[in-house]
């Protein structure tokens, strides 16, 4: 039997549920170094916490974070609230010698992003680890993405493609959510999605993105609110029966063209007006020598193009990448038994609890929120100034 990592979670809607399921299910089917304990759940609501620690099996809860800092019985803060509280939390455990996961994006403002990462640095120094969620990056496709490129399967990248395009958005009296209001989320569609394809962009390429020029949009400013407050933020959801609305105070489009380090350019589109997808986030990185294409909503798959072929037998094959060799597939199930959303968030665990165990960096950092950070910061600075390029930090 492992030695024991005791984990505390804060917070408890979308991705509460998603990191639960992960620190239940990580320990079954990967050989973890630590045994993960799902020792404490925190929300504000004490009904609402009981409830959902009675579902994901936590064993105590809290309604308030600072007794998951304070406890000298808990290993790891594992942080998924809205965006406006991470930094407190996450400094406050980093300090306290807490390791750390972060819920993307890192933070709401590159000042805030600064901090935590700061926070990171010191307590990395005392052998404490501190990690931001970007949990794409765990999928076997995305994963074997980027081993190809780094590979040299593509050759030299000519340009990238992302677009994280949802729908939840188009009609204009689908609720107002924290996900809509500035002083929760920080931002709209761009932190919440363009923050996702700017990490995969980045770890798929192996490059960062050194300018941007961007626009952002919102396009319905008012919204019904929902009848309580239960309805946390899940996407979409059934308007309130009131007729009263609040504001939506954030961006509901964000498109922006990215430079990258060595002058490859890139395209960048975060939509929750996109109607048909659903959770369509899509990544194709062209090259001298092929092409890789990712969709989430086909998950399973890579497109892959080699060029180097017979002209005649040229064109994109779909690789399943669900064979034991792929990542993260031998702990699963036999050959060609498919893997859904879900496991990106166990895979986020086991490499963290890998991490903690071997008292080594995890990836991505947050130093790599920070950057992260900066991109939506360069974006939100180029759309209000109508400037054409913006550098990144
Ligand atoms: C969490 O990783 C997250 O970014 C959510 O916040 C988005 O809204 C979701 O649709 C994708 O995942």
């Amino acid at each position: 039997m492992h030695k024991p990592l005791r984990i505390a979670l804060v917070g408890h809607g979308f991705m509460g549920a998603a990191h639960s399921q992960a620190w239940r299910v990580a320990p079954r089917f990967f050989d973890l170094p630590l045994q993960p304990e799902m020792s404490l759940l925190v929300g504000r609501d004490a009904g609402r916490t009981a409830a959902a620690a009675a579902k994901w099996g936590w064993t105590e809860t809290s309604t308030n974070w600072r007794e998951a800092v304070e406890r000298e019985d808990i290993d790891v803060v594992d942080i998924v609230t809205p965006g406006a509280s991470h930094a407190e939390i996450a400094i406050a455990a980093l300090e306290a010698g807490k390791h750390v996961l972060c819920e993307k994006p890192l933070a709401n403002t590159v000042d805030e992003a600064t901090a935590m990462a700061d926070a990171a640095a010191r307590a990395a120094r005392n052998g404490v680890q501190a990690m931001v969620g970007f949990t794409y990056r765990r999928l076997p496709a995305t994963t074997h993405a980027r081993d190809l490129v780094a590979g040299g399967a593509i050759g030299d990248i000519r340009q990238v493609r992302a677009a994280y395009l949802q729908d939840w958005l188009v009609d204009p009296e689908a609720p107002l959510s924290w996900r809509l209001e500035q002083d929760k989320a920080g931002s709209g569609v761009l932190g919440d999605l363009g923050a996702h394809i700017i990490d995969l962009a980045q770890y798929v390429t192996g490059r960062k993105l050194t300018e941007v020029s961007g626009t952002l949009e919102t396009l319905v400013d008012s919204r019904p609110l929902p009848d309580s407050a239960g309805a946390d933020g899940g996407l979409g959801g059934q308007r309130g029966t009131g007729t009263a609305r609040g504001a939506v105070t954030v961006d509901d489009v964000a498109l922006f063209t990215g430079r990258f380090e060595d002058g490859v350019l890139g395209t960048f589109e975060a939509t929750r007006m996109a109607t048909g997808r659903k959770n369509a986030l899509r990544l194709e990185v062209s090259g001298t020598r092929g092409a890789v294409s990712f969709d989430l909503e086909d998950l399973n798959f890579l497109e892959f193009y080699d060029f180097t072929g017979p002209a005649d037998r040229q064109g994109f094959t779909r690789i399943m990448v669900t064979e034991p060799d792929h990542p993260y597939v031998g702990a699963w199930w036999p050959a060609g038994h498919s893997l859904g959303y879900e496991h990106g968030f166990v895979h986020q665990v086991t490499d963290f609890v890998t991490a903690v165990a071997a008292g080594s960096p995890p990836s991505p950092s947050f130093a790599d929120g920070l950057q992260v950070q900066e991109v939506l910061d360069s974006v939100t600075r180029s759309a209000a100034t109508s400037s054409s390029w913006t550098p990144v930090g």
